[in-house]
Protein backbone atom coordinates (compact mmCIF):
# COMPACT_ATOMS: atom_id res chain seq x y z
CA UNK A 1 0.00 0.00 0.00
CA UNK A 2 2.92 2.22 1.04
CA UNK A 3 4.95 1.68 -2.04
CA UNK A 4 2.60 1.96 -4.05
CA UNK A 5 1.42 5.37 -2.63
CA UNK A 6 5.21 6.67 -2.93
CA UNK A 7 5.24 5.68 -6.40
CA UNK A 8 2.05 7.16 -7.44
CA UNK A 9 3.25 10.62 -6.17
CA UNK A 10 6.74 10.12 -7.10
CA UNK A 11 4.90 9.83 -10.85
CA UNK A 12 3.02 12.75 -10.62
CA UNK A 13 5.88 14.81 -9.53
CA UNK A 14 7.48 13.31 -12.36
CA UNK A 15 5.39 13.93 -14.78
CA UNK A 16 4.48 17.57 -13.83
CA UNK A 17 7.98 18.38 -14.14
CA UNK A 18 8.48 17.17 -17.37
CA UNK A 19 5.38 18.04 -18.48
CA UNK A 20 6.86 21.49 -17.82
CA UNK A 21 9.71 21.53 -19.07
CA UNK A 22 8.25 20.39 -22.41
CA UNK A 23 6.16 23.75 -22.54
CA UNK A 24 9.49 25.57 -21.60
CA UNK A 25 11.56 23.59 -24.12
CA UNK A 26 8.58 24.25 -26.74
CA UNK A 27 7.84 27.97 -25.92
CA UNK A 28 11.55 28.65 -26.19
CA UNK A 29 12.26 26.51 -29.47
CA UNK A 30 8.96 28.58 -31.01
CA UNK A 31 9.97 31.83 -30.05
CA UNK A 32 13.52 30.80 -31.57
CA UNK A 33 12.00 29.48 -34.51
CA UNK A 34 9.94 32.84 -34.98
CA UNK A 35 12.86 35.21 -34.47
CA UNK A 36 14.44 32.78 -37.22
CA UNK A 37 12.15 32.78 -39.87
CA UNK A 38 11.28 36.60 -39.56
CA UNK A 39 14.85 37.26 -40.39
CA UNK A 40 15.59 34.18 -43.37
CA UNK A 41 12.27 35.14 -44.68
CA UNK A 42 12.30 39.00 -44.83
CA UNK A 43 15.98 39.81 -44.34
CA UNK A 44 17.64 42.53 -42.58
CA UNK A 45 17.69 44.65 -45.64
CA UNK A 46 14.33 44.20 -47.07
CA UNK A 47 13.15 47.60 -49.40
CA UNK A 48 9.91 47.51 -47.68
CA UNK A 49 7.80 44.98 -46.51
CA UNK A 50 5.52 44.43 -49.18
CA UNK A 51 7.94 42.99 -51.20
CA UNK A 52 9.34 39.60 -50.19
CA UNK A 53 12.62 38.29 -50.28
CA UNK A 54 12.75 36.77 -53.83
CA UNK A 55 15.31 33.74 -53.08
CA UNK A 56 13.28 31.92 -49.78
CA UNK A 57 12.33 29.85 -53.21
CA UNK A 58 13.84 27.08 -54.67
CA UNK A 59 13.97 26.97 -58.50
CA UNK A 60 10.75 26.66 -59.90
CA UNK A 61 10.95 22.97 -60.73
CA UNK A 62 10.80 22.06 -57.32
CA UNK A 63 8.87 22.08 -54.52
CA UNK A 64 8.76 21.66 -50.54
CA UNK A 65 11.38 23.74 -49.60
CA UNK A 66 10.15 26.22 -47.82
CA UNK A 67 7.53 26.65 -45.19
CA UNK A 68 4.91 29.26 -44.07
CA UNK A 69 3.97 30.61 -40.56
CA UNK A 70 0.59 29.31 -39.03
CA UNK A 71 -2.27 30.26 -41.00
CA UNK A 72 -0.26 31.83 -43.60
CA UNK A 73 -1.67 30.46 -46.98
CA UNK A 74 0.04 30.46 -50.68
CA UNK A 75 -1.70 29.46 -53.53
CA UNK A 76 0.71 29.26 -56.84
CA UNK A 77 0.37 28.42 -60.53
CA UNK A 78 2.54 26.52 -61.89
CA UNK A 79 3.83 25.52 -65.47
CA UNK A 80 5.66 22.97 -66.68
CA UNK A 81 6.54 21.67 -70.59
CA UNK A 82 9.28 18.95 -71.22
CA UNK A 83 10.32 18.06 -74.45
CA UNK A 84 11.85 14.68 -75.98
CA UNK A 85 12.91 13.40 -79.06
CA UNK A 86 15.27 11.58 -81.12
CA UNK A 87 15.96 8.00 -79.98
CA UNK A 88 18.64 6.52 -78.03
CA UNK A 89 19.54 3.51 -76.45
CA UNK A 90 21.75 3.73 -73.09
CA UNK A 91 23.86 7.29 -73.89
CA UNK A 92 23.59 6.65 -78.14
CA UNK A 93 21.51 8.03 -80.03
CA UNK A 94 20.08 5.12 -82.71
CA UNK A 95 18.94 5.51 -86.34
CA UNK A 96 16.22 3.84 -87.43
CA UNK A 97 17.68 1.57 -89.47
CA UNK A 98 19.84 -0.02 -86.26
CA UNK A 99 16.99 -0.20 -84.20
CA UNK A 100 14.96 -2.35 -86.60
CA UNK A 101 18.08 -4.69 -87.05
CA UNK A 102 17.95 -5.07 -83.34
CA UNK A 103 14.32 -4.88 -82.47
CA UNK A 104 13.06 -6.83 -85.60
CA UNK A 105 9.16 -6.86 -84.15
CA UNK A 106 8.70 -3.00 -83.79
CA UNK A 107 6.20 -1.24 -86.07
CA UNK A 108 5.92 1.94 -84.22
CA UNK A 109 8.96 4.59 -83.50
CA UNK A 110 8.29 7.76 -80.93
CA UNK A 111 9.29 10.91 -83.04
CA UNK A 112 8.65 13.63 -80.37
CA UNK A 113 7.07 13.86 -77.25
CA UNK A 114 5.47 17.30 -74.97
CA UNK A 115 4.63 16.78 -71.37
CA UNK A 116 2.77 19.39 -70.04
CA UNK A 117 1.77 20.07 -66.29
CA UNK A 118 -0.66 23.46 -65.33
CA UNK A 119 -0.55 22.70 -61.57
CA UNK A 120 -2.45 24.90 -58.68
CA UNK A 121 -0.12 24.71 -55.72
CA UNK A 122 -1.66 25.51 -52.51
CA UNK A 123 -0.04 25.78 -48.98
CA UNK A 124 -0.94 26.45 -45.50
CA UNK A 125 1.08 26.59 -42.32
CA UNK A 126 -0.75 24.45 -39.70
CA UNK A 127 2.07 24.72 -37.20
CA UNK A 128 4.85 26.44 -36.44
CA UNK A 129 7.28 23.70 -37.92
CA UNK A 130 4.51 21.97 -40.01
CA UNK A 131 2.67 23.59 -43.51
CA UNK A 132 0.24 21.42 -45.18
CA UNK A 133 0.09 21.47 -49.01
CA UNK A 134 -1.96 20.23 -52.35
CA UNK A 135 -1.06 19.95 -55.76
CA UNK A 136 -4.07 19.35 -58.23
CA UNK A 137 -2.51 19.00 -61.52
CA UNK A 138 -3.89 18.95 -64.94
CA UNK A 139 -1.30 16.95 -67.81
CA UNK A 140 -1.53 17.17 -71.58
CA UNK A 141 0.71 14.83 -72.95
CA UNK A 142 0.98 14.93 -76.74
CA UNK A 143 3.11 12.36 -78.96
CA UNK A 144 4.12 12.06 -82.42
CA UNK A 145 4.58 8.65 -83.66
CA UNK A 146 5.73 7.22 -86.85
CA UNK A 147 4.37 3.73 -88.14
CA UNK A 148 6.60 1.52 -90.38
CA UNK A 149 5.28 -0.81 -92.99
CA UNK A 150 6.69 -4.23 -94.13
CA UNK A 151 7.86 -4.13 -97.81
CA UNK A 152 7.52 -7.80 -97.97
CA UNK A 153 11.30 -7.96 -98.71
CA UNK A 154 12.69 -7.29 -94.69
CA UNK A 155 12.20 -3.39 -95.60
CA UNK A 156 10.44 -1.36 -93.10
CA UNK A 157 8.90 2.01 -94.84
CA UNK A 158 7.98 4.90 -92.91
CA UNK A 159 4.60 5.84 -93.21
CA UNK A 160 3.12 9.46 -92.39
CA UNK A 161 3.70 10.52 -88.68
CA UNK A 162 0.96 10.88 -86.35
CA UNK A 163 0.30 12.77 -83.16
CA UNK A 164 -2.12 11.76 -80.51
CA UNK A 165 -3.18 14.16 -77.15
CA UNK A 166 -4.31 13.08 -74.08
CA UNK A 167 -5.35 15.16 -71.41
CA UNK A 168 -7.25 15.43 -68.01
CA UNK A 169 -6.29 14.82 -64.33
CA UNK A 170 -3.32 13.58 -63.23
CA UNK A 171 -2.17 12.05 -59.47
CA UNK A 172 -2.87 14.49 -57.06
CA UNK A 173 0.15 15.34 -54.45
CA UNK A 174 -0.43 16.60 -50.91
CA UNK A 175 1.15 16.09 -48.11
CA UNK A 176 3.25 18.29 -45.14
CA UNK A 177 6.34 19.75 -44.76
CA UNK A 178 8.46 19.22 -41.58
CA UNK A 179 11.33 21.24 -40.11
CA UNK A 180 13.40 18.92 -38.14
CA UNK A 181 16.13 21.31 -37.58
CA UNK A 182 17.27 24.46 -37.76
CA UNK A 183 19.68 26.88 -36.68
CA UNK A 184 19.11 30.60 -36.36
CA UNK A 185 22.69 31.60 -36.00
CA UNK A 186 23.67 29.71 -38.90
CA UNK A 187 20.37 30.54 -41.16
CA UNK A 188 20.46 26.85 -41.43
CA UNK A 189 17.10 24.61 -41.76
CA UNK A 190 16.06 20.99 -42.30
CA UNK A 191 12.80 20.05 -44.13
CA UNK A 192 11.10 16.89 -44.46
CA UNK A 193 8.07 16.09 -46.92
CA UNK A 194 6.15 13.56 -45.50
CA UNK A 195 4.16 13.25 -49.32
CA UNK A 196 2.08 11.25 -50.90
CA UNK A 197 0.23 10.94 -53.98
CA UNK A 198 -3.01 9.97 -55.00
CA UNK A 199 -3.48 7.78 -57.87
CA UNK A 200 -6.13 10.13 -59.49
CA UNK A 201 -4.74 10.57 -63.25
CA UNK A 202 -6.63 8.24 -65.73
CA UNK A 203 -4.50 5.06 -66.65
CA UNK A 204 -7.36 3.56 -69.30
CA UNK A 205 -7.52 6.26 -71.59
CA UNK A 206 -7.70 4.82 -75.17
CA UNK A 207 -6.91 6.16 -78.69
CA UNK A 208 -6.73 4.44 -82.45
CA UNK A 209 -3.93 2.51 -83.55
CA UNK A 210 -1.33 4.29 -85.16
CA UNK A 211 -1.21 1.04 -87.54
CA UNK A 212 -4.72 0.87 -88.06
CA UNK A 213 -7.30 3.67 -87.33
CA UNK A 214 -10.02 1.73 -86.86
CA UNK A 215 -8.82 -0.32 -83.71
CA UNK A 216 -8.70 1.35 -80.90
CA UNK A 217 -5.74 0.55 -78.04
CA UNK A 218 -4.86 1.76 -74.77
CA UNK A 219 -2.74 4.73 -74.84
CA UNK A 220 1.13 3.52 -73.59
CA UNK A 221 2.90 4.00 -70.28
CA UNK A 222 4.57 7.54 -71.28
CA UNK A 223 1.15 9.38 -72.80
CA UNK A 224 -1.17 8.16 -69.44
CA UNK A 225 -2.04 10.91 -66.90
CA UNK A 226 -1.32 9.15 -63.83
CA UNK A 227 0.83 6.39 -62.25
CA UNK A 228 -1.93 4.19 -61.20
CA UNK A 229 -0.52 3.35 -57.87
CA UNK A 230 -0.50 5.27 -54.33
CA UNK A 231 3.24 6.80 -54.61
CA UNK A 232 5.25 8.19 -51.32
CA UNK A 233 6.71 10.91 -51.86
CA UNK A 234 9.52 11.55 -49.11
CA UNK A 235 11.67 14.05 -49.47
CA UNK A 236 14.34 15.60 -47.31
CA UNK A 237 15.59 19.82 -47.89
CA UNK A 238 18.59 21.54 -46.93
CA UNK A 239 18.55 25.03 -47.46
CA UNK A 240 21.16 28.01 -45.71
CA UNK A 241 20.57 31.68 -46.33
CA UNK A 242 22.81 34.44 -46.33
CA UNK A 243 21.94 38.06 -46.55
CA UNK A 244 21.80 37.75 -50.37
CA UNK A 245 22.78 34.27 -51.40
CA UNK A 246 20.31 31.10 -50.52
CA UNK A 247 21.72 27.77 -50.84
CA UNK A 248 19.60 24.34 -50.95
CA UNK A 249 20.12 20.70 -51.14
CA UNK A 250 17.14 18.18 -51.43
CA UNK A 251 16.30 14.51 -52.07
CA UNK A 252 12.92 14.34 -53.76
CA UNK A 253 11.29 10.57 -54.10
CA UNK A 254 8.43 9.24 -56.35
CA UNK A 255 7.95 5.43 -55.16
CA UNK A 256 5.14 3.44 -56.38
CA UNK A 257 3.36 1.65 -52.89
CA UNK A 258 2.11 -1.34 -55.02
CA UNK A 259 0.94 -2.32 -58.30
CA UNK A 260 -2.28 -0.53 -59.13
CA UNK A 261 -5.16 -1.09 -60.85
CA UNK A 262 -3.07 -1.53 -64.37
CA UNK A 263 -1.27 -4.38 -63.00
CA UNK A 264 1.76 -2.72 -62.68
CA UNK A 265 3.67 0.23 -60.93
CA UNK A 266 5.27 3.11 -62.59
CA UNK A 267 8.68 4.28 -62.35
CA UNK A 268 10.28 4.78 -58.61
CA UNK A 269 12.10 8.24 -58.96
CA UNK A 270 14.97 9.71 -57.18
CA UNK A 271 15.57 13.58 -57.91
CA UNK A 272 18.69 14.79 -55.85
CA UNK A 273 19.01 18.46 -56.69
CA UNK A 274 21.61 20.80 -55.16
CA UNK A 275 21.20 25.09 -56.19
CA UNK A 276 22.66 28.17 -55.35
CA UNK A 277 20.73 31.67 -55.52
CA UNK A 278 21.72 35.21 -55.42
CA UNK A 279 19.99 38.56 -55.25
CA UNK A 280 21.21 40.49 -58.23
CA UNK A 281 19.33 43.84 -57.92
CA UNK A 282 19.82 47.13 -55.47
CA UNK A 283 16.09 46.68 -54.98
CA UNK A 284 16.20 43.23 -53.57
CA UNK A 285 13.55 42.00 -55.62
CA UNK A 286 15.91 40.01 -58.52
CA UNK A 287 17.37 36.38 -58.10
CA UNK A 288 19.13 34.12 -60.21
CA UNK A 289 19.31 30.20 -59.17
CA UNK A 290 21.79 27.88 -60.60
CA UNK A 291 20.97 24.48 -59.83
CA UNK A 292 22.61 20.65 -60.86
CA UNK A 293 20.05 17.77 -60.97
CA UNK A 294 20.73 14.01 -60.58
CA UNK A 295 18.11 12.00 -61.89
CA UNK A 296 17.40 8.18 -61.01
CA UNK A 297 14.54 6.40 -62.67
CA UNK A 298 13.48 2.58 -62.38
CA UNK A 299 11.63 0.51 -64.87
CA UNK A 300 8.27 -0.32 -64.79
CA UNK A 301 7.76 -3.58 -61.93
CA UNK A 302 4.51 -5.91 -63.42
CA UNK A 303 3.41 -5.02 -66.68
CA UNK A 304 -0.33 -3.35 -68.04
CA UNK A 305 -1.90 -6.78 -69.79
CA UNK A 306 -3.79 -4.67 -72.63
CA UNK A 307 0.53 -3.47 -73.31
CA UNK A 308 2.31 -6.57 -72.84
CA UNK A 309 0.23 -9.72 -72.81
CA UNK A 310 -2.61 -9.29 -75.28
CA UNK A 311 -1.71 -10.19 -78.59
CA UNK A 312 -2.34 -8.50 -82.15
CA UNK A 313 -1.76 -9.92 -85.19
CA UNK A 314 0.77 -11.94 -83.72
CA UNK A 315 2.73 -9.26 -80.99
CA UNK A 316 2.08 -7.50 -78.22
CA UNK A 317 1.83 -3.80 -77.97
CA UNK A 318 5.06 -3.47 -76.45
CA UNK A 319 6.50 -5.34 -79.03
CA UNK A 320 5.55 -3.30 -81.31
CA UNK A 321 6.09 0.24 -79.52
CA UNK A 322 9.10 0.61 -77.44
CA UNK A 323 6.98 3.57 -75.08
CA UNK A 324 4.67 0.14 -74.16
CA UNK A 325 7.59 -1.72 -72.99
CA UNK A 326 7.89 -1.27 -69.17
CA UNK A 327 11.47 -2.38 -69.26
CA UNK A 328 12.05 0.69 -71.71
CA UNK A 329 11.09 3.45 -68.77
CA UNK A 330 13.83 3.90 -66.72
CA UNK A 331 17.28 5.63 -66.89
CA UNK A 332 19.89 8.10 -65.06
CA UNK A 333 20.40 12.03 -66.50
CA UNK A 334 22.44 14.86 -64.84
CA UNK A 335 20.39 18.76 -65.27
CA UNK A 336 21.88 21.92 -65.00
CA UNK A 337 19.11 24.28 -64.43
CA UNK A 338 19.02 27.73 -64.78
CA UNK A 339 16.16 30.55 -63.36
CA UNK A 340 15.57 33.99 -62.12
CA UNK A 341 12.77 34.57 -59.39
CA UNK A 342 11.26 38.31 -59.60
CA UNK A 343 9.35 39.35 -56.15
CA UNK A 344 6.52 42.01 -56.89
CA UNK A 345 5.32 44.38 -55.33
CA UNK A 346 1.89 42.67 -54.16
CA UNK A 347 4.34 40.30 -52.15
CA UNK A 348 3.78 37.73 -55.04
CA UNK A 349 7.12 35.68 -56.84
CA UNK A 350 7.15 34.83 -60.25
CA UNK A 351 10.00 32.34 -60.48
CA UNK A 352 11.43 31.02 -63.96
CA UNK A 353 13.57 28.06 -64.47
CA UNK A 354 14.84 26.18 -67.64
CA UNK A 355 16.44 22.96 -67.51
CA UNK A 356 18.39 20.90 -69.96
CA UNK A 357 20.51 17.34 -69.53
CA UNK A 358 24.21 17.13 -70.06
CA UNK A 359 24.33 13.42 -69.86
CA UNK A 360 21.57 10.77 -70.03
CA UNK A 361 21.75 7.13 -70.01
CA UNK A 362 18.09 5.30 -70.58
CA UNK A 363 16.98 1.92 -70.61
CA UNK A 364 16.03 0.07 -73.72
CA UNK A 365 15.11 2.51 -76.47
CA UNK A 366 13.69 5.63 -75.39
CA UNK A 367 13.48 9.26 -76.54
CA UNK A 368 15.82 11.52 -75.61
CA UNK A 369 14.85 14.39 -72.71
CA UNK A 370 15.25 17.78 -74.34
CA UNK A 371 14.93 21.16 -72.33
CA UNK A 372 12.07 21.63 -69.85
CA UNK A 373 10.22 24.94 -68.38
CA UNK A 374 8.88 25.73 -65.54
CA UNK A 375 7.38 29.05 -64.59
CA UNK A 376 5.04 29.80 -61.73
CA UNK A 377 3.40 32.44 -59.88
CA UNK A 378 2.76 32.78 -56.36
CA UNK A 379 1.61 34.39 -53.43
CA UNK A 380 1.43 34.12 -49.60
CA UNK A 381 -1.69 35.89 -47.99
CU1 LIG B 1 4.71 28.22 -50.24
Amino acid sequence: MFRKLTLSILFSLLSTSVLYAEVEFLAEIQNGIASFSSTVLDGPQSPSSKYSRPNTHAPAHLMGAHLHQPNEKMVEYKYMNMSMSGLQQGTDVLSVSEIFSQYPTLMVLPKKMNMEMHMMHYMVGWKEDITLYVMPTWVVNTMEVTPYMDNGMGMKMAMPSQRRTNSGFGDLPFGALWKIASDKEKRTEWLLNIGLSAPTGDIDGKTTSPMNPSMEVEFPYPMRLGTGSWMARPGITYTKYTDDTSLGLQLQTNIALSTGAGEYAASDKYRLSGWFSKIISDDRTWAYTLRIEGLWVSDYRGVDPQLEVMEMGGSTMAEMNPAANGAFQGGRSLNFGYGIIKSLSDGSRVNLEITHPVYQNVNGIQMGTGSSVAVSWSKAY
